[in-house]
C-alpha cells in the first residue's frame, strides 16, 4: 500500500466535534448531491414495496445441508444476511460494541495520539480517500489490523478502557472462526471441497481487519449520508450493529432496505472479491448508512480478507465455456488502492473490471 501519500489533502474535521459544537445546519462538505441522499421514505424492515428485511439465519438450528442452502440461497438473492445463534458469545460482543464507544466519548486529547494517515488507514480518522475537495460522509472510525500477525500491532489499538485490548483481539479471534465457518459453508454450497474458497483466500494467511464506525447525530440528517453506498473491497464482511440505533440500508434493485437488526446477531454481506472468486454467482451488494437528528450509532465491521498479494480470480471450477470469467486476475493490495483513493463508490470498481458476455 505504499503509493497512498502520507497526509491527507486537508486538515482533518472530527464529525463528533461538529456535531457536539451545536451546529443547526451542516457544513456543505457534508451535503450530498440530491440522487445520494436517503430521503425520508425509509423506515427500518420497509423499502418502498413494504415489509421486507434480509434473511435471518440460525445457525444452531441447522446443520449440513440446510445450512448450506440457507446461507448459499442469501448470497445469491441479497449478498447479505443477519446470523444468530453463531457461537461468538454475545457477552464478548456486547462488552466490545460498549468499549468502542466508551472511546469515541473520550476526551479529544486521549484519541488525537491515535490520528491515522491515509499511508496505512490504522487508527483514528474521519475520512475514506484522498481527493481534495470530495464530499465528505458523516462519521468518524477506528481501523485496526488483526490478521495477518505481522501487521497486528495492539500498541496502536486504543488502550482505554482498561483491558481493551485484550478485549478486542478475543471479538476477533472469535469472529475469525466465524468466518472460516461460513467459508467452509460458501464453498460447499458452490458444489466445492470445503477448504476451497478458504485456500483461494492463502489458507492460514488471511488479513483481518476491523473497522469501527461512529456516526454522531446529525442535525440535518436528510442532506447527508453516514457512509456513501459502497460495496465493500474485501471477501467477508461482520458486522456487529448497533443494537438501538437502525441505519444501515442495502440496495434491493432501485430501492433502499433499511435492515432491522436482530439481538446478538452479526450481519454478514458478500465482498467484491468472493463475488470474483464464485465468477459472479455470490454478489456483493451495495449499502450505504443514513444517520439521525436525535441517536449517535456505533458498528463494528469486521473485514475478512484474503492474503493482500496473491492473485485473486474466479476458481477454475466454476469457469466453463457458458460462464466464461466474468473478472481479471488481480491481488488485494492492488484492488482496495481504488477505494482507499477514491473513498466509497458504489459497485463502481467491481462493475468496471467485469467482462462483457
Ligand atoms: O455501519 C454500518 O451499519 C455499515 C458499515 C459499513 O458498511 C462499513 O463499515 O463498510
Amino acid at each position: 500500500m505504499s503509493n497512498l501519500q502520507n497526509c491527507w489533502p486537508e486538515p482533518i474535521v472530527r464529525v463528533q466535534e461538529l456535531s457536539e459544537s451545536g451546529i443547526n445546519s451542516i457544513p456543505e462538505r457534508y451535503i450530498k448531491p440530491p440522487s445520494d441522499r436517503a430521503g425520508l421514505q425509509n423506515s427500518p424492515g420497509n423499502d418502498t414495496f413494504g415489509a421486507v428485511n434480509i434473511p435471518v439465519i440460525d445457525l444452531l438450528g441447522m446443520a449440513g445441508k440446510a445450512e448450506e442452502e440457507a446461507v448459499g440461497r442469501a448470497c445469491r438473492e441479497w449478498g447479505f444476511f443477519q446470523v444468530v445463534n453463531h457461537g461468538v458469545s454475545p457477552e464478548v460482543m456486547r462488552a466490545a460494541r460498549e468499549g468502542w464507544r466508551e472511546f469515541f466519548h473520550l476526551p479529544m486529547e486521549l484519541k488525537q495520539p491515535y490520528a491515522n494517515s491515509p499511508c496505512t488507514y490504522e487508527g483514528y480518522g474521519s475520512r475514506l480517500g484522498v481527493e481534495k475537495g470530495a464530499v465528505l460522509d458523516w462519521s468518524d472510525y477506528f481501523f485496526l489490523h488483526y490478521l495477518p500477525t505481522s501487521l497486528r500491532d495492539p500498541a496502536k489499538w486504543p488502550s482505554i478502557p482498561p483491558h481493551f485490548r485484550e478485549l478486542i483481539a478475543e471479538y476477533s479471534q472469535q469472529v475469525v472462526e466465524l468466518s472460516g465457518r461460513l467459508m467452509k459453508v460458501l464453498s460447499r454450497n458452490l458444489g466445492l471441497p470445503e477448504d476451497r474458497l478458504q485456500n483461494a483466500f492463502g489458507g492460514d494467511n488471511i488479513g483481518a481487519c476491523l473497522r469501527v464506525n461512529f456516526y454522531p447525530k446529525c442535525p440535518q440528517p436528510d442532506l447527508t449520508l453516514g457512509l456513501s453506498s459502497h460495496s465493500d473491497p474485501g471477501g467477508l464482511t461482520l458486522l456487529l450493529p448497533d443494537e438501538n440505533v437502525p441505519g444501515l440500508q442495502v440496495r434491493r434493485g432501485n430501492s433502499w432496505v433499511t435492515v432491522d437488526p436482530v439481538p446478538d446477531a452479526f450481519i454478514v454481506n458478500i465482498g467484491d472479491q468472493m463475488e470474483v472468486l464464485s465468477n459472479g454467482i455470490y454478489r456483493s451488494i451495495e449499502h450505504r448508512v443514513i444517520v439521525n437528528s436525535g441517536k449517535e450509532r456505533v458498528s463494528l465491521a469486521f473485514f475478512y480478507n484474503p492474503k493482500s498479494d496473491i492473485p485473486i480470480e474466479p476458481v477454475k471450477e466454476l469457469v466453463t465455456e457458458d460462464r466464461p470469467a466474468l473478472y481479471p486476475s488481480m491481488t488485494f493490495d492492488e484492488y482496495r488502492l481504488y477505494i482507499r483513493t477514491k473513498g466509497p463508490r458504489g459497485k463502481s470498481q467491481v462493475e468496471s473490471l467485469k467482462s462483457p458476455r
